[in-house]
């Protein structure tokens, strides 16, 4: 990050109250570095905001897995390709995801515009400490295209002192609402005989054997798109049972997560989304070579388990460690899969105290609002 300099993030605090549509016009960059997450974060937030009134651009680099994801139309959300965006006339507000380097003509145009547009940049979502103090830092541009222009750092959070979390209105209630029995028996993937469901989305190296083995018997395994569709099947245990799914649009894969009573989610995206279903989730984090996930997963669980008592936030930390391969498989791993009923209670309450802070994109739209001098 060049220049960055703590300048506190204009206090949006009021406007948190009544953020409402800015009437802004909305430029979203996004370029995909490998998997879904990168475009299933912005494809959800560009969703979020047209679905408050925004007028949004979506520039991707890679628009393919909008195919599955999003294969309707959405009003005022245009998808378009990144080379394109060189030469458009930017918006009031400019989305840079994960650092993804604006082109230079584009920046360019930014700066000549007689209305500076909000430039932020919106980074990876981690429950480090770190967030809380980077969140809102600015980065005057002295040199380059967009020298003249200020650069504001945007941290998605778990805590208030964050950007906070994705999260449409009424998603917590629509979850709630949600008939999975009747979702699952329509498209033929319904448990028999007091089977528990479970949701596996997974990377290639999840260690399946370890985990069926702690499992135990009674389950159905609805298993998206990936390695562990062609891998899983040959572990099953007795009494195990599994369906491959197809690729999902985003809005069903919430509904996959609102019908299961556990999911196994990965990355970024799906990993927010478990957590809005408020159902026991166990998160498989992006593997970084030089260790970075380990201590960015303890952060996520010391802050999940907080109000957990001992012996439960033992068990599903050794579980979350051992998905993970950051430690053997044993009996309190295994025991927190049989404890459900405590796990759910715990995942209702995290919900609960994550549905309390603003959202994304309510602080989006309250922060670009101050930025581009629509409120005071
Ligand atoms: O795919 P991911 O592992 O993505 C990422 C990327 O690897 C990225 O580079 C990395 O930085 C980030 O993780 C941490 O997992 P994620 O984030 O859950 O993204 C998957 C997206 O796919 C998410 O938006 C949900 C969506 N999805 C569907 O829409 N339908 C489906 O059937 C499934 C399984 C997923």
């Amino acid at each position: 990050m060049a220049d960055a300099t703590p300048t506190p993030l204009p206090d949006t605090r009021p406007a948190l109250r009544t953020a409402a549509k800015t009437g802004a016009t909305w430029d979203l960059f996004c370029r995909v570095i490998d998997n879904y997450g990168d475009i299933g974060v912005c494809l959800r937030l560009a969703r979020d905001l047209v679905g408050r009134g925004e007028q949004v651009r979506l520039w991707c680099d890679d628009l393919g897995p909008l195919a599955w994801m999003q294969p309707t139309p959405v009003e005022r959300l245009a998808c378009l390709p990144w080379p394109g965006s060189e030469h458009a006339e930017p918006g009031d507000v400019v989305i840079e995801t994960f650092g993804c380097e604006l082109p230079a003509p584009f920046v360019a145009a930014m700066a000549a515009r007689a209305v500076k547009p909000a430039w932020i940049n919106l980074e990876y979502l981690s429950a480090e400490s770190y967030v809380e103090r980077s969140h809102g830092l600015k980065s005057p541009q002295f040199s380059g295209p967009g020298a003249g222009l200020d650069k504001w750092f945007f941290y998605p959070g778990f805590t208030a002192r964050t950007g906070g979390l994705l999260r449409e209105p009424l998603l917590v209630d629509a979850s709630d609402r949600h008939d999975a029995p009747r979702w699952l028996a329509e498209r033929g993937w319904a448990p028999a005989g007091g089977e528990r469901v479970l949701s596996l989305f997974a990377y290639p190296h999840a260690p399946l054997a370890g985990f069926l083995d702690a499992l135990g018997a009674g389950w159905l395994l609805l298993l998206c798109p990936g390695a562990p569709q062609t891998e899983l099947p040959p572990l099953l245990r007795a009494g195990q049972r599994a369906i491959a799914l197809p690729p999902l649009t985003q809005a069903d894969y919430d509904r996959l997560l609102w019908s299961c009573d556990l999911n196994l989610v990965r990355g970024e995206d799906s990993f927010v989304r478990a957590q809005w279903a408020g159902r026991p989730m166990l998160w498989q984090i992006y593997f970084q070579h030089d260790g970075a996930h380990g201590p960015k997963l303890e952060a996520f669980l010391d802050r999940q388990l907080a109000g957990a008592p001992p012996a439960q936030a033992a068990g599903w930390r050794a579980l979350s460690r051992a998905w993970n391969g950051l430690a053997p498989w044993d009996e309190a791993s295994a025991g927190a899969l049989r404890a459900l009923p405590e796990a759910t209670a715990l995942a209702r309450a995290w919900r609960d105290e994550l549905s309390a802070q603003p959202d994304l994109a309510t602080q989006l739209q309250a922060f670009a609002s101050r930025a581009i001098g629509l409120s005071s």
